[in-house]
């Protein structure tokens, strides 16, 4: 266990990248702005699933190159990068035959979004890392919701009648979505997408689980049990609560206090303007030197600093992501140790 965590508790600094379907909205759904973090906007929203599924055909990434995306976070000093395999709209970024709901099948684009990128990783010696929302599935048949009343969202004249349909439907907000119980979601997308996840790509140093609505110690021990397709990987606290505490823990949006601490080893996720998926209109990007004191804060008491971008549906970072990197980068060529 030990061995496993070292390279990663030597590591300091890592990129975390959000990208789905979602960055086509970028976090407008008619005319209306939804509140929030944009990869939230299907069911803060609460957009119909053909609808949502509508995105897709304008996701279409060519301006994606994971060799410049890779060297960009390699210059600002970061040693590894987690990105999006599914998040909780469902969708894949990679070849699947668990679901037609992915990046080959449902996108112009029609190409593995993955592969490339875990190439240009092995090329520059960054490690990658799959985040993998296990339980939540707003397009899957039997994944999970969790609940979002509609007024934290936009103002749906339709709010009422939204709110009692998701509270009596345990968070969902189209029938489309519960025609599969979440047992079947487990075994029929879940666990074969995790498996080709770990199989597909070489070597892959992370699994980043999250938000763990509705999962069994059953659900959580299956996926748990397909870790050893990757002797050297290791794990978060998201997968299910209290029994599976994986390797380091998440605090999200914050970094902890000294006292706050309880020796165990922790990583602090966090977005450079307020959404984690791109999100057209916030250009509140935080400032070089917070994204700087934050990084040597979080250092100096042992953790992690796991810093988001969210790319467009074309494939390219925000001007404003690039820009705080570069500058990040230029400090650390003074001041780092890499
Ligand atoms: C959260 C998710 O719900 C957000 O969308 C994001 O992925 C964040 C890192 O974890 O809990």
């Amino acid at each position: 266990r030990d061995q496993r965590m070292e390279w990663w508790r030597d590591a300091r600094f890592g990129m975390f990248i959000h990208w789905g379907v979602y960055a086509v909205p970028a976090g407008e759904y008619n005319g209306h702005p939804i509140n929030k973090a944009s990869e939230w906007i299907m069911n803060r929203g609460k957009i119909p699933v053909a609808d949502y599924q509508q995105f897709a055909k304008s996701f279409n990434p060519v301006k994606y190159n994971p060799e410049a995306w890779v060297k960009l976070a390699k210059e600002a000093g970061m040693k590894y990068i987690v990105i999006t395999a599914k998040h909780h709209d469902g969708f894949a970024l990679f070849k699947t035959s668990a679901s037609k709901w992915n990046v080959v099948d449902a996108t112009p684009y029609g190409k593995d979004l993955l592969k490339p990128l875990a190439d240009a990783c092995r090329k520059y010696g960054i490690k990658l890392g799959f985040y993998y929302s296990q339980a939540q599935d707003w397009n899957n048949p039997g994944g999970a919701a969790a609940r979002k009343v509609t007024s934290e969202g936009w103002a749906n004249p339709d709010s009422a009648k939204i709110d009692a349909y998701t509270q009596a439907h345990s968070g969902h907000w189209d029938p489309a979505q519960t025609t599969e119980p979440m047992s079947s979601y487990m075994d029929k997308v879940a666990v074969p997408q995790v498996k080709e996840l770990l199989t597909n790509y070489g070597n892959v140093a992370v699994l980043w689980w999250d938000t763990p609505t509705n999962m069994t110690d059953e659900y959580a021990e299956k996926l748990n049990a397909l870790l050893s397709l990757q002797p050297a990987i290791i794990t978060n606290d998201r997968l299910k609560r209290p029994n599976f505490p994986g390797d380091y823990k998440t605090p999200e949006q914050k970094i902890p206090n000294l006292h706050e601490l309880d020796g165990r080893d922790w990583e602090t996720c966090m977005t450079m303007n307020g959404s984690w998926g791109y999100k057209r209109a916030d250009n509140k990007w935080k400032s070089t030197e917070t994204l700087v004191r934050n990084l040597v804060d979080i250092a100096s008491k042992g953790g992690n600093y796991l810093l988001n971008v969210g790319p467009t549906a074309e494939g390219e970072f925000p001007e404003g992501s690039i820009n705080a990197l570069q500058h990040v980068g230029a400090w650390m060529k003074v001041n780092g140790e890499a």
